[in-house]
């Protein structure tokens, strides 16, 4: 397989880091930042890269599909870290949970190594369980609409409605709050994120180990909860977030689109930097 062809990287050489642990990039629908993702890989390096569940959407497979390009280039980039001697393992989430099948087999694919999950040991001793986290659903209900309310989000819904209910108005209708309906459910959904945050930081230390690392809910999180640490390394559709831990053992959440001022409202499909200044 050839390498991508080179291209204008927005700033700066690679980065290089000792781990990489991204997951929820949902390759396969629209919604996936493929563009973002595929930017990420091409500028860093990275001696371990964990892939923590829900990469390639596999429950979308079989309904709707979507693949352009940037989705190829993603998977191409991966397999060139691999082939570059990167320590590539795929612990697969509930959307590819397809290759949950696979796993009694032990199986290696151009040097991706499958596991149901992993244990990660820092460069300064620390050791982390690396797990989707979906196996902890039953304490999760709205986490989800929390990452769809993102700021904006909420006050778009405020605007809406005000629209709304000036319609409920004309036709005769009683004022409804939407913004008080949203205001309880994120209420839900903080408690949701809280549970599942306790019960995977639970399991860790059920275990006799430092901490987690998960995704699952779409939430980017590094703090301590009771005594563990919980990381969520987020995802790439409603953010473009990865953990990375530095050669010392470091470990730091990345915002892609935020430092590299990536706009979400820029066209899905790629376009090169060069290409989208000239338009
Ligand atoms: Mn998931």
């Amino acid at each position: 397989m050839n390498a991508p062809a080179p291209r204008a990287s927005l700033s700066g050489a690679a980065e290089h880091y000792r781990s990489v642990f991204i997951s929820d990039t949902h390759l396969g629908t629209r919604g996936c930042r493929a563009e973002f993702l595929a930017d990420f890989l091409h500028r860093i390096g990275c001696e371990r890269l964990y892939l923590v569940g829900d990469i390639i959407d596999g429950w979308r497979l079989r309904r709707s599909w979507y693949w352009d390009a940037t989705h190829d280039e993603v998977l191409r980039l991966i397999l060139r870290l691999a082939r570059n001697g990167t320590e590539v393992t795929y612990i697969p989430g509930n959307h590819d949970e397809m290759f949950r099948a696979w796993l009694p087999l032990g199986l290696e694919v151009a040097g991706i190594h499958l596991r149901p999950e992993a244990v990660h040991e820092t460069a300064d001793g620390r050791r982390l369980l690396v797990t989707h986290g979906d196996a902890f659903d039953s304490v999760v209900r709205y986490a989800k609409l929390l990452a769809l309310l993102g700021d904006w989000a909420y006050t778009a819904a405020l605007v809406a409605n005000r629209w709304f209910n000036a319609a409920r108005r004309r036709l005769g209708y009683p004022y409804w709050s939407l913004s008080a309906w949203l205001k309880r459910q994120v209420k839900g959904a903080v408690k949701a994120i809280d549970r599942f945050e306790s019960a995977l930081a639970g399991e860790a230390r059920r275990r006799g180990l430092d901490g987690v690392v998960c995704g699952h809910i779409h939430h980017a999180e590094m703090r301590q909860v009771d005594g563990v640490l919980y990381i969520n390394d987020g995802d790439w559709v409603e953010s473009c977030t990865a953990l990375v831990e530095h050669a010392d053992g470091r470990l730091e959440l990345i915002d892609w689109a935020a430092r590299n001022r990536l706009s979400f409202f820029a066209p899905r499909r790629r376009t090169r930097p060069q290409v989208a200044e000239a338009v």
